[in-house]
């Protein structure tokens, strides 16, 4: 199957200049035009390009660029975030794999990287979709010291600030964050955000902050549920974007923006998050637990709470919960 597979690959390689018909590759292989198109869907699900047209056929448009440890670290090996980078072609999450190292004493800054997550997941036990070859799914472990656990809860802005600045930055183009913790582009969703506590009343264990980037996705890979919510950088910028370099801009961003934020808090970020952000300035309901709430997203506060003015012009405070329109 594998072996077929590859075949086909060699097959498109080969002829990257223009189409193929789904005819040719079949009689050359000697496999059904069926055949062909589940290994074409399946080169597809690793990360590789194909564009398909029912007239013309298949043509190779790109091959998966490989995430690369080396290319990421390079100039940085000694840098607090990337001394201990570990890579995964798969994992099941990030997230979870970071706990596990974390309970095994992994220093701060220990950062778990994967090609593929086969379980990635969202808040509330949702699910991430991480398909290999197309994006960016990483997990930091933080050892914050001597903080008590409620100081934290800003992390996550602090975190879609500085990764939207960083990505705006790369791309040129318009990354914003809704709070609290969705980075979107042309009002769809290109990432997430994903702050997990280990903690005691008084006392942090660890914390693990992950970061999930559609980076190079197309179109068509995205599942059903998500063709009319999520995008990508590729699909918004029209270009391949590197992976590699996407990820070395994060972790130094992220790096400096945890360092400023130890020492001083949310304030210096405040400014920043509001240049990013799409949730000020609009009627929303925001869920918080079971409950929700209508009303104008009025500000964030020096503690990255989101301030709502109810009807009656009364102000609410949210350090945590959703907003929908
Ligand atoms: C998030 O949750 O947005 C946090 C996502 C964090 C993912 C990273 S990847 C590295 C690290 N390891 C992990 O296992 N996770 C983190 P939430 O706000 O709950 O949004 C989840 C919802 O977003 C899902 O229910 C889907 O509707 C949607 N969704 C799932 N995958 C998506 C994707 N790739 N792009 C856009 N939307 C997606």
């Amino acid at each position: 199957m594998k072996k077929i597979r590859n075949h086909v690959l060699s097959y498109l390689q080969n002829n990257r200049e223009g189409f193929v018909s789904g005819e040719a590759i079949s009689q050359n292989l000697g496999i059904s035009r069926a055949g062909v198109w589940k290994h074409v869907q399946s080169l597809r699900r690793q990360g590789f390009m194909i564009e398909a047209s029912s007239r013309c056929g298949y043509r190779l448009i790109a091959v998966p660029e490989k995430l690369n440890p080396d290319e990421i670290k390079k100039g940085y090996e000694n840098h607090p975030f990337f001394r201990n980078l570990i890579y995964y072609p798969a994992v099941d999450s990030t997230n979870r794999e970071a706990h596990k190292t974390a309970e095994k004493g992994a220093p701060e800054g220990t950062v778990i990287l994967a090609d593929e997550q086969t379980h990635g997941r969202g808040r509330k036990g949702r699910s991430w979709f991480s398909p290999p070859g197309r994006g960016l799914w990483l997990s930091v472990i933080l050892r914050p010291q001597g903080i008590p656990p409620e100081k934290m809860s800003p992390l996550t802005a602090v975190t879609a600030a500085a990764t939207a600045s960083g990505l705006r930055k790369l791309t040129g183009e318009n990354i914003s964050v809704k709070w609290p913790n969705d980075l979107f582009l042309n009002g769809r969703k290109t990432g997430g955000i994903l702050a997990e506590l280990k903690a005691e009343p008084e006392q942090i264990h660890h914390i693990i902050l992950g970061i999930g980037i559609n980076i190079n996705h197309a179109a068509g890979d995205f599942p059903g549920e998500l063709t009319n919510t999520a995008t990508s950088l590729q699909m918004e910028t029209g270009r391949q974007i590197n992976r590699n370099e996407t990820c070395r801009i994060i972790l130094l961003k992220l790096a400096s923006a945890y360092n400023t934020f130890l020492q001083e808090g949310f304030s210096p970020f405040r400014e920043l998050w509001k240049e990013h952000n799409i949730t000020l300035d609009r009627q929303v309901t925001v869920h918080y637990g079971e409950k929700r709430m209508n009303g104008l997203a009025l500000d964030i506060d020096h503690e990255g709470a989101l301030i709502i003015e109810d009807a009656r012009k009364e102000k609410h405070r949210f350090t945590y919960g959703e907003v929908g329109s």
